[in-house]
């Protein structure tokens, strides 16, 4: 049984409830494992005032005892502190579609009579669920020296020029230089220009996307699957970081700047290290070959559409009186990229956990290691080859079994 998490809540509603399960036994976790990267979600240059409200940290109320994971579905429990604002309030109508959001394709799906319904579940809010299930899958990666981060790069039309690299240190350096300053870019001149990006954006009462890359080193080749649709991680990678709100694109590695090219500019060459390690020169690939880990850093790149609630409204159609009108201004963020980032890295780290999983099986971490220290290596010794002439084997349809049947 695969890894799997599920999230309920609606934005403005008492809490956020999600529920892990899948997780093997004897994981050491706690309230604190899970607070970083939900405080770094809240955190980031363009985001609206909903922040200054909330101080998010994830409740532990099941599948965790005396310190350690049971094997259990794991509950957690995030509360809205702007709940107490919504509790009494007398709620206005909401007729007016806003153009980019699920109010109207969400209404003509479940037949809503007032929008708000859709807003409620399609806010990003509910990346805070994600980030807390994913702390936990963090964790569990972090045992098996695996670490997942993420950064900034592009906002607005403002590029880092990030240069090509295989050293999973320089990935490090990006991230942690990234996380000192308020739009997570690792450049910190280009930094300053995308927060004066952000800034005129949002004197001209607009909002902006961009792109953030997000970096998982020290995964071992062989995760994933190039056998079936629905194994190969590359999909899996891009179904989940796709599914994040906002975001309309994603590539593994440089996929899109690599369809220009010749395959010679692209491929990785196979290189055999002194020891027999069998490694990679480059790694434009993104980590992934056939949908299976090579060993290299995974890397996932997404593109983030601007945030659809603009001070400046866009055209639209009152549902209650069937007549054009402008689109009605709620509280949003201004620039959501920065924040992205750690939703960006927790729906990363769970699809790996879930990789790691299925590769190892075992019910509890114990049973996990040995099987982690056996995984066979992108190694020569660890390849042999029979290295003889074979047969396919199948029967043949034309001229036995088949025949005879037509
Ligand atoms: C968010 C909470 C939301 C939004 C934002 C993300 O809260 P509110 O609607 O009360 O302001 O600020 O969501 C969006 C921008 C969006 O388009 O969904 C959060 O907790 O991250």
């Amino acid at each position: 049984m695969p890894l799997r998490f599920l999230t309920a809540g609606e934005s403005h509603g008492p809490q956020l409830t999600v529920i892990l399960e899948g997780m093997p036994a004897g994981l050491p976790l706690s309230e604190d494992d899970l607070v970083e990267d939900m405080r770094r979600r809240q955190k980031g240059y363009g985001r609206g005032g909903r922040m200054q409200i909330e101080k998010d940290g994830a409740h532990i109320t099941a599948g965790v005892m005396n310190g350690l994971t049971t094997g259990g579905p794991i509950a957690l429990t995030i509360y809205n502190r702007d709940w107490r604002n919504w509790r009494d309030k007398a709620i206005d109508p909401f007729t007016v579609p806003r153009p980019g959001h699920a109010d109207l394709t969400g209404a003509v799906k479940y037949g809503y009579t007032d929008l708000r319904l859709s807003l409620e579940r399609a806010s990003a809010r509910e990346t805070a669920a994600r980030v807390a299930a994913a702390g936990v899958c963090k964790k569990l990666l972090d045992i098996f020296g695996i670490r997942v981060v993420g950064y900034v790069t592009m906002i607005g039309g403002v590029r880092a020029g990030l240069p090509e690299t295989i050293d999973p240190a320089e990935y490090e350096r990006r991230a942690a230089t990234a996380e000192e300053n308020e739009v997570r870019c690792p450049d910190p001149q280009i930094a300053g220009k995308m927060r004066a990006r952000i800034k005129e954006a949002i004197q001209a009462k607009d909002t902006l996307g961009g792109v953030f890359e997000i970096v998982a080193l020290g995964v071992p080749a062989g995760l994933g699957s190039h056998v079936h649709y629905d194994r190969k991680l590359d999909g899996r990678l891009m179904g989940a970081v796709g599914s994040i709100q906002s975001i309309k694109g994603v590539e593994i590695g440089p996929a899109f700047a690599n369809s220009a090219k010749q395959g010679t500019h692209v491929h990785d060459p196979i290189v055999r290290d002194t020891d027999g390690a069998l490694n990679r020169s480059s790694n434009r690939a993104g980590g992934t070959e056939g949908g299976i880990t090579t060993g290299m850093p995974v890397i996932v790149r997404a593109a983030m559409k601007p945030i659809s609630t603009t001070l400046n409204p866009l055209p639209t159609v009152d549902l209650a009186t069937g007549d054009p009108t402008e689109a009605i201004y709620e509280r949003s963020d201004y620039c959501a990229v920065p924040r992205a980032v750690p939703v960006g890295e927790a729906m990363v780290a769970f699809v790996l956990a879930d990789a790691l999983l299925e590769k190892l099986g075992g019910d509890s971490l114990a049973e996990m290691q040995p099987r982690f220290d056996a995984l066979r290596r992108s190694h020569i010794d660890d390849l042999p080859q029979a290295n003889e002439a074979w047969q396919f084997g199948f029967t043949d349809w034309e001229n036995d079994a088949g025949k005879q049947q037509s």
